[in-house]
Formats: structure tokens, C-alpha cells, sequence
């Protein structure tokens, strides 16, 4: 991979102190607006408690297009997070009408043939280049298996299993799905709009409506990738699982950022700037940063790849008779590097044993793993996973605390019932 996180750090305080000396630009967004907003991201003092939010079933959500029945799905807001026990009869890709949705505010219905694709900036050797919907698909397609996973799934185990508050969507381990997508690199559209040496910023923008957070309009949704980012192995996706991308998912275009944070992967593409100066929007300031003691006021450099995890494919409590032989089942993944090793423990973290992989590891992919369990006593119990990745991480006991709760990583105690 050329865009190492490291790389991205110190690629962040060059644009930071370009930011401090007046040269980076805050795109689309008053400065005032966006140092109030990373003043805020540093309170520990949480908007919304997770533990305020409590798992809750419905069916409806303002804004998601398909439907959420509550077998498969958790509302959450405008959210719908994917039940993980509903993937159990499912295969490594997660079919669209189970994958979790993120919306910041709803999912427009555009229609293909009026859609195009701007590409603009100082960061083009001449001016903006259209494509229209048409005239991407007709460019040299590929196709990749990837996660999409929300930077702060896993969010309200700070709260459940470690006691802190943390703000934002209080979600469970739903917040992820794995797709086989089918598109164009955005390499080569950049290329054929003309991008020039001196590009150092990468900003698509979404087409859904501005977003409006604590009454300051934060505007469309948008986040910039370093340009080593967008050129590597970056898509233009306009197929999901093959068919057409559905509303919910970016339809027609979305943006496929393969590891990286479920928030780069931007729906319903609109327009994309091509920089010659570093910028910065909410998406990469106040949001998607580790804030917290141990981090700068700034906070962290912008995430950039997701973390280790793994879950049983359980419901929370589920229950299992005693001296009867069970098939545990359950997925585990990484952004860092593929999963090498996932043990399950059954005895509340004293004994772990070896899972059985199912899935050759891959990048950018998660595994699904079968452990068998006979349990002997009645009463209640805890299945725990872990997952060890080709890095080397393992899935630590507890995962560090940060104001909005991402990167949750530790391994999770799943509770279930022995009768
Ligand atoms: N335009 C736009 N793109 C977006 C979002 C959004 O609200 N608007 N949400 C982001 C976030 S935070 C995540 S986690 C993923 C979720 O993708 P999904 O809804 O297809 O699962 O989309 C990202 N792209
Ligand atoms: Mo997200």
C-alpha cells in the first residue's frame, strides 16, 4: 500500500501547519465554524450518551429507502444497524437487503440518466471535466470484495463493557457488511480529467442534503483523501453483489476506499475536487479524529484504516442447551493487514481455543470461523472471539478511550444462556 498511516500523520501535520499559516483551505465551511467544531470533538462531556441510546427495534427509519424489518436490522436514527445473528445463513458477502445503512441525513433517489460526475480543482491541469453515468460505465471496469464499516462500530462497548461515555450512534458490531463491488478506479478518472503533479487533495462530495449539526450547517457530506489514497486502489462503484448500486448504498456512483473508514467511502458522488492545497472539512477536523486526554487539541491525524474486531453471528442473550453439541459461528476482520488467527473462548476468557477459518484471509475482506461448544453447566455464560491479524495485533482486553468512540477494538463479551 503506498499510504501508510504513518505517511497520512505526517502528511496531516505538514496540512495542519499549512492550516495554522493560512494556506490549507477549510472547503466549503466558515474557519470559525470548523475550530468551534474540534473544540467541541475534545469535551469529554458526551451529546449522546450511548448508554441513553439503547438497542431498540423498528421498523421504519426517516431517510432509508428499503425495508428494515427488525429481524434484520436495529433503527438507530437515521441508521439501520445489520443484526449480526442474520448473517448466519448468509455467505462471505452480505446481501444488500441486510447491510447496514449510515446516513447523515436521507437517501436521495437519482436518476442515473441525469446524473454526471464533476472533477474540478487547482489540482487539474485544465478545467472540470463531466462523465456522465454512460461514460463511466463505458471506461475499463474492475471489481474487489470489500468492507464498508463505520469508523464508530463497536461504539457503545466503551460504554457497555468499560464504563465511559462516548457520543454518537450507539452502535453494536452491526455496522459493517462486506460487498463485491463493480466500478472504475478513480485513478483512472483523475488521469483522464487531468490531474497534474502538483494534486495533493482528493474531495468527492455526496449529493444528499447538507448537514445541519448543533445549528451550524456543516454542509454536503465530504472528505478528502491524500492523493497516494485515490490513486491506489480506490473505486467508482456503480454495482453491488452484481446489480446496480441500490439508493440506500450511493446509487448510481459511490466511492470504494478499501480498509479505510466506513465515512471515505462516499455515496451518491456528486462532484469531486482535485486540490493543489491540502483542505480540510468537518469529515476530517471535528469528526473522524481521536479526541480525548493522551491526544492534541487537534486531535489525532484523521483516521485513515479501520481496526481488528470480530462477533459472534448471535443474538445478545442467546440461549443453548446444556450437554448438546453447538456450532458457534461468527466473522472477524481487519484493516490493517488479514486476519491470521481468530480463538474463541467459552469459559469467560481462561481457556481459548483455535476457531476453524472458513475463508481464505484477504485484505480488505473479513473471515467467517466455526468453533463447536458443548456446554456443561446451566445459567448464564459469555462467549468471547479474538482475532489476531497478519500485522501481528492482537484484539486487545480493553480498547482506548476517545471522545466519539471510534476504533473500538477490544474483544467483546458476547452473554449468552445455558439452560
Ligand atoms: N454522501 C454520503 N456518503 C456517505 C455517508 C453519508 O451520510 N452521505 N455516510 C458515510 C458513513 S459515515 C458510512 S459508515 C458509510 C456507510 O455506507 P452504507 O450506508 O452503504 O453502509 O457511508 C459513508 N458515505
Ligand atoms: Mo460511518
Amino acid at each position: 500500500m503506498s499510504s501508510e498511516p504513518q505517511s497520512e500523520a505526517a502528511y496531516d501535520r505538514m496540512r495542519l501547519r499549512q492550516w495554522s499559516r493560512g494556506s490549507a483551505r477549510a472547503a466549503g465551511i466558515d474557519r470559525r465554524d470548523l475550530l468551534r467544531l474540534v473544540a467541541a470533538a475534545s469535551l469529554a462531556a458526551p451529546l449522546v450518551p450511548a448508554a441513553a441510546a439503547p438497542a431498540r427495534a423498528a421498523v421504519t427509519s426517516p431517510g432509508v429507502v428499503k425495508p428494515l424489518p427488525p429481524e434484520l436490522f436495529t433503527v438507530r436514527g437515521t441508521n439501520a444497524e445489520t443484526n449480526f445473528a442474520a448473517l448466519r445463513d448468509t455467505g462471505l458477502l452480505t446481501p444488500a437487503d441486510r447491510f447496514f445503512v449510515r446516513n447523515h441525513t436521507a437517501t436521495p433517489l437519482i436518476d442515473p440518466a441525469e446524473w454526471k460526475l464533476t472533477v474540478w480543482g487547482s489540482g487539474l491541469r485544465g478545467g472540470p471535466v463531466d462523465f456522465s453515468y454512460e461514460a463511466l460505465r463505458a471506461l475499463p471496469a474492475v471489481c474487489r470484495t470489500a468492507f464498508v464499516e463505520c469508523a464508530g462500530n463497536g461504539r457503545s462497548l466503551f460504554t457497555s463493557q468499560q464504563g465511559r461515555q462516548v457520543s454518537g450512534t450507539a452502535w453494536t458490531l452491526g455496522a459493517i457488511g462486506t460487498a463485491r463491488w463493480r466500478g472504475v478506479r478513480l485513478g483512472d478518472v483523475l488521469r483522464r480529467a487531468g490531474i497534474g503533479p502538483n494534486a495533493v487533495d482528493v474531495l468527492p462530495r455526496g449529493l444528499d442534503a447538507e448537514v445541519v449539526s448543533d445549528g451550524t450547517n456543516l454542509g454536503r457530506v465530504r472528505r478528502p483523501l491524500p492523493v497516494a489514497k485515490a490513486l491506489d486502489d480506490v473505486l467508482l462503484a456503480y454495482e453491488m453483489n452484481g446489480e446496480p448500486l441500490p439508493p440506500d448504498h450511493g446509487a448510481p456512483v459511490r466511492l470504494i476506499v478499501p480498509s479505510w473508514v466506513g465515512i471515505a467511502n462516499i455515496k451518491w458522488v456528486g462532484d469531486i475536487e482535485v486540490s493543489a492545497e491540502p483542505l480540510l472539512t468537518p469529515w476530517n477536523t471535528g469528526l473522524y479524529r481521536l479526541f480525548g486526554p493522551g491526544y492534541p487539541p487537534e486531535g489525532s491525524a484523521p483516521l485513515t484504516r479501520q481496526t481488528l474486531k470480530s462477533a459472534f453471528e448471535l443474538p445478545p442473550g442467546a440461549s443453548f442447551d446444556a450437554g448438546r453439541r453447538h456450532l458457534l459461528t461468527g466473522r472477524s476482520w481487519s484493516g490493517g493487514a488479514p486476519v491470521r488467527r481468530v480463538e474463541v473462548s467459552t469459559d469467560g476468557g481462561t481457556v481459548w481455543r483455535a476457531a476453524r477459518l472458513r475463508d481464505e484471509p484477504r485484505a480488505g475482506s473479513w473471515v467467517r470461523w466455526t468453533a463447536d461448544w458443548v456446554p456443561r453447566t446451566a445459567g448464564p455464560g459469555v462467549l468471547l472471539a479474538r482475532a489476531t491479524d497478519r500485522s501481528g495485533r492482537t484484539q486487545p482486553a480493553t480498547a482506548a478511550h476517545n471522545t466519539q468512540g471510534y476504533l473500538f477494538d477490544a474483544v467483546v463479551r458476547h452473554p449468552v444462556t445455558v439452560v
